[in-house]
């Protein structure tokens, strides 16, 4: 095959960039052992909301506080997988899949938040993960997605700088009872989110509106994480420990300087306020104004927060479109106080169910941003998908070839990364299975596998079936059809 990976995915992106065409040159190898996965979170998928000494989370006490989440749905049962698990391993192996991303629960764990852990919590995920290894799947395991046990928040919450200690001490006791048989961990999930939509715009748990706790928290995620990995290492010292950070391409809305200078703030701060305290042991230069003091930082600090992930978890969906704020919106705005930047979305592609855009390349530019910024690190895709509402058919199949276009291009921009020198070692596809979508309960469906919420029956889509021989052949198939 004369011409390189990069001219053949030009060629095939000449004609659309958003779904192959089927003379595209493919297939498109990925590399060898190369990780492919499906994501989830317990608080999204297992439903067993208050069973076998589970305590309330922040996301049960918001679920079930009325006019939070769309529908009055809650995650009381979800996917009910809390007692399904071994059902979804075996739809886990029908996708060929070589990794299963999840997250541990700890109110499950600690209900209290802290002290001795409860049996019956350790119990279920050392099932769980006896049956991922049984099915030859590696269990990925996320030590925190979003359901802080409700007494931590009753103690201040991710603001209080103790809950930093709290989360590196619930890390021992999970890597003490799982780290024989979990080699690779992420720590936090998506802390940007958790922290702006938790404690600034109040959309997600615990729904707080506080420019400065926001700050608070985030500082507090900052030193979670670097205890937590010394705290996982110290435990297993073998482990490989990176996060998950939600992360999307900022480009400037116009050639002028202030767009530029207003995008490449935003990029500092939504995709490397998490990332930089790790790998550099300093605050990224992101806001108008050093936050030291509005976030509670002290002396040392920055040295705990200093350390050395194994992996860089990408979770990326779309790019953002970045604008700076008139000199009249910076005065009346107090979030262009801080940060003057106006995010938004592109208008190019076209929209998912949620209204979010379809943009591969975003994938192929940050994955070779961050390749070329860090020192070409490992790099695992540890969230990409898309919400379509697509339901069984008259055939009772679903046929969702949005889905799967998606995923294609997507994957295709990313082999392209890679052909250009990025060492990513795994993708995740969020999601499994149709789950919890936060505020927006069920009405999002992301899942390869759609779920009939009332009868709990699970149904491969056209798209799990697809992803399923992408992962058995290793490679993108010549044809977007799943046989
Ligand atoms: C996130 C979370 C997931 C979401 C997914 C779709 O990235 O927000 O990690 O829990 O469900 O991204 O929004």
């Amino acid at each position: 095959m004369g011409t390189t990976l990069a001219a053949r995915l030009d060629a095939w992106r000449g004609t659309n960039p958003f779904s192959a065409a089927p003379n595209a040159s493919f297939p498109i190898a990925f590399p060898k052992d190369f990780w492919w996965g499906t994501a989830t979170a317990a608080y999204q998928i297992e439903g067993a909301w208050n069973e076998d000494g589970k305590s309330e989370s922040i996301w049960d006490r918001f679920a079930h506080t009325p006019g939070k989440i769309k529908n009055l749905d809650t995650g009381d049962v979800a996917c009910d997988h809390y007692h399904r698990y071994r059902e979804d391993i075996e739809l886990m192996r029908a996708l060929n899949l070589k990794s299963y991303r999840f997250s541990v629960s700890w109110p499950r764990i600690q209900p209290s938040g802290s002290g001795q852990p409860n049996p019956k919590g350790l119990d279920f995920y050392r099932r769980l993960v006896d049956a991922l290894l049984e099915a030859k799947i590696r269990p990925f395991l996320t030590l925190y997605h979003w359901d802080l046990p409700q007494a931590l928040e009753e103690a201040g919450g991710w603001p209080n700088r103790d809950t930093a200690d709290r989360f590196a001490d619930y890390v021992a006791i999970v890597a003490r009872a799982l780290g024989g048989r979990v080699s690779d961990w992420i720590l936090l999930n998506e802390a940007v989110v958790f922290t702006t939509d938790g404690y600034l715009n109040g959309k997600k748990a615990p729904g707080r509106k506080s420019l400065h706790a926001t700050l608070q928290a985030t500082h507090t995620a900052n030193l979670a994480q670097g205890k937590a990995f010394r705290a996982l290492k110290a435990e297993q010292s073998q482990a490989r420990a990176g996060s998950a950070f939600n992360m999307s391409p900022c480009e400037p809305a116009s050639a002028s300087e202030e767009d530029r200078l207003a995008a490449e703030r935003a990029h500092r701060y939504r995709n490397l306020w998490f990332l930089e305290p790790a790998l550099k042991g300093r605050y990224p230069d992101a806001l108008a104004v050093p936050p030291g003091y509005l976030m509670g930082v002290k002396s040392g600090d920055m040295e705990q927060t200093r350390v050395p992930l194994d992996f860089i978890g990408v979770n990326l969906y779309d790019r953002t479109v970045v604008s700076a704020p008139s000199a009249t919106e910076r005065l009346l705005n107090p979030q262009f106080w801080l940060l003057p930047a106006k995010l938004g979305q592109g208008t190019q592609g076209p929209r998912t169910a949620f209204d979010w855009e379809v943009w591969p390349k975003a994938m192929y530019d940050m994955v070779t941003r961050i390749t070329r910024d860090y020192g070409r690190p490992v790099i695992e895709i540890t969230e990409n998908g898309c919400s379509y509402e697509d339901a069984p058919g008259p055939d009772g199949q679903i046929h969702d070839r949005r889905r799967l276009d998606y995923h294609r291009g997507y994957l295709s921009e990313l082999a392209r990364a890679i052909h250009d020198g990025a060492d990513v070692r795994g993708y995740h596809a969020w999601s499994l299975m149709d789950n919890f979508e936060w505020e927006e309960g069920f009405s999002q469906r992301f899942g390869l596998v759609y779920v009939d919420f009332k009868t709990q029956k699970r149904i491969m889509k056209e798209s799990g079936q697809w992803y399923g021989r992408v992962a058995g052949e290793n490679a993108l198939p010549a044809e977007p059809r799943a046989r």
